[in-house]
């Protein structure tokens, strides 16, 4: 008995391999399992201990993370451990849908496991340090009892007790990251043409995007509202639908793809023909939903 704590990491890709190793470092008796062993066998050195295969996996410690590429790989793994999970907290940390989390949340269940999803809002080399974060939701019981273990890869935020709410998060965080990158990359793109390198134009593009940043606030309220003119109209559709076709005309006559822009193209006019040409972006929040 080495009075340690017990915790099994289940996929030690980029991801798993940092969350082990963070637990390894906080003095946790580290379980791990890998699909490719000599990822697995890799950690020794620093403490870890090879499961033998994906039921002792799951069956030697109370709580299991699971960090792989998909949860159709989450879900196969589950099922492949034969035995119950009674009394065991299932943490998964893969990305996926809401979707998905819920019907990972139900197979966990229906063994006798209690399950808890994740959103990691960090990238592997930060996890175990300050600047990782991780979103929670599912079985706020569960939470509650390991979040001083949860605490280890990131600061722990626990968003609600529907399973699928961390992925749900998650995406949402995700798609404006890659609407920021999508337009940065376009932006240095148009630059490249004058021969502008992308780094003399950081400091600018930084300072630029953190006073766009400062406009969210102003926009969520107009869209709590559903009044997309409230507290004064900044930046009405109408107008922005010229600086767009500049944009478009400019990249054609440069030659750079449109494809990060178009999606705008489309917007801003349906935005007017609903009549919300004298109000502000937000406006295009009641025109999203399907
Ligand atoms: N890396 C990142 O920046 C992001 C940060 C935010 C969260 N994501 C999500 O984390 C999940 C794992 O990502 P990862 O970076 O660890 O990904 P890989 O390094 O590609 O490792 C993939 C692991 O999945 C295992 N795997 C793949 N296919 C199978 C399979 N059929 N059966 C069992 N395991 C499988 C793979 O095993 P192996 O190839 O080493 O044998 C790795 O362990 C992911 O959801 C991100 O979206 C990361």
């Amino acid at each position: 008995m080495s009075g340690k704590k017990k915790i099994t990491v289940i996929g030690l890709g980029a991801m798993g391999s940092a969350i082990a190793k963070a637990f390894l470092k906080s003095n946790f008796e580290t379980l791990v399992w890998n699909r490719s062993e000599e990822k697995a066998h890799k950690l020794i050195s620093e403490g870890a201990k090879v499961a033998s295969d994906i039921q002792e996996a799951f069956q030697n410690s109370p709580v299991i993370i699971i960090c792989v590429l998909n949860y159709n790989i989450v879900d196969t793994l589950i099922k492949k451990n034969e035995k119950k999970l009674d009394g065991k907290i299932v943490v998964n940390l893969t990305n996926g849908t809401p979707e998905q989390a819920e019907n990972t949340s139900n197979l966990v269940s229906e063994r006798g496991g209690r399950y808890i999803d994740g959103g990691i809002l960090a990238i592997p080399p930060s996890i175990g340090t300050r600047h990782a974060s991780i979103l929670y939701s599912g079985n706020i019981e569960a939470f509650q009892e390991i979040k001083e273990d949860l605490n280890v890869p990131g600061q722990t935020q626990f968003v609600g007790t529907s399973a699928g709410l961390a992925s749900l998060y998650d995406l949402s965080l995700l798609s404006a990251m890659y609407g920021m990158f999508g337009g940065y990359l376009h932006a240095v793109s148009l630059l490249g043409s004058a021969k502008l390198k992308a780094m003399d134009f950081t400091p600018i593009v930084i300072d630029w995007l953190t006073a766009m940043m400062n406009a969210i606030p102003h926009l969520a309220k107009q869209i709590d509202s559903k009044d997309y003119s409230l507290n004064g109209v900044v930046s009405n559709i109408g107008m922005n639908i010229t600086s767009v076709d500049n944009i478009i005309s400019a990249s054609d006559h440069l030659k750079i793809s449109t494809d990060f822009i178009m999606p705008w193209k489309m917007l801003l006019p349906k935005a007017i023909e609903l009549g919300h040409g004298d109000k502000d972006l937000s406006a295009i929040y009641s025109i999203l939903k399907k």
